[in-house]
């Protein structure tokens, strides 16, 4: 069990563990549209862009510099299965807060991935205190399947929020859905009401 400097994603201290129509797997499935990439962790920059005062790049340098944190989840896949008991280690996206100022018109944070891949948030889920920048899962560093350097973690949304191989995070004022949210996804995905679909 996590010790107390663990952020307890509060989904994990609920009686019903497993949402409705999920099932159980201890296994950790691969799933993502098109190949995994190849990523030099040395030429990987995360872009802060959008409705900030001044743009960004973060080096991997720069996010291990960071205080990092680390998350307890459960990981529940609109494809149905769930993955309880997540220990995840980076840095807390409200960390981003003391590195860009952002403007006061923004209301969404659209996550960039390589590849072209977004996917789309509100500020309030996107700052939410267990959402973070991963570098570790399980104490292993994330592998390059899973999103190798760093990937985001949002627990209580369902999995297809949690985008891998992250470049960057764009802040706007109007909603913009990103890939699977574009391809029949629900906008928000909140797997206790079970919005997998559009
Ligand atoms: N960059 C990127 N991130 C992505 C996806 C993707 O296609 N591209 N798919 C999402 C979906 S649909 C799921 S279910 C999870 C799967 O993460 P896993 O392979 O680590 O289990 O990644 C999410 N993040
Ligand atoms: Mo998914």
């Amino acid at each position: 069990m996590p010790s107390q400097d663990v952020i307890k994603s509060p989904d994990t201290s609920r009686a019903e563990r497993v949402p409705p129509g999920q099932e159980l797997t201890e296994s950790f499935p691969v799933l993502h549209y098109g190949n995994v990439p190849k990523i030099n962790p040395n030429e990987w920059k995360m872009r802060l862009f959008g409705l900030v005062e001044a743009e960004r790049s973060l080096s991997i340098a720069e996010i291990l510099s960071l205080p990092q944190a680390r998350v307890f989840s459960d990981v529940h896949c609109v494809t149905t299965w769930s993955r309880l008991n997540n220990l995840w280690e980076g840095v807390p996206t409200t960390a981003l807060k003391g590195l860009v100022k952002i403007k006061t018109e923004a209301r969404f944070a659209i996550v960039h991935a390589y590849g072209g891949f977004t996917t789309n948030l509100s500020l309030q889920d996107f700052f939410a205190e267990d959402v973070l920048f991963a570098l570790k899962h399980d104490g292993r560093p994330i592998s390059p399947e899973h999103g190798y350097p760093v990937r985001l973690v949002v627990p209580r949304l369902y999995f297809w929020k949690s985008a891998k191989w992250v470049t960057g995070v764009e802040f706007t004022a109007e909603d913009r859905p990103g890939f699977w949210e574009s391809h029949g996804y629900h906008n928000r995905g909140d797997p206790w009401k079970e919005e997998r679909y559009g």
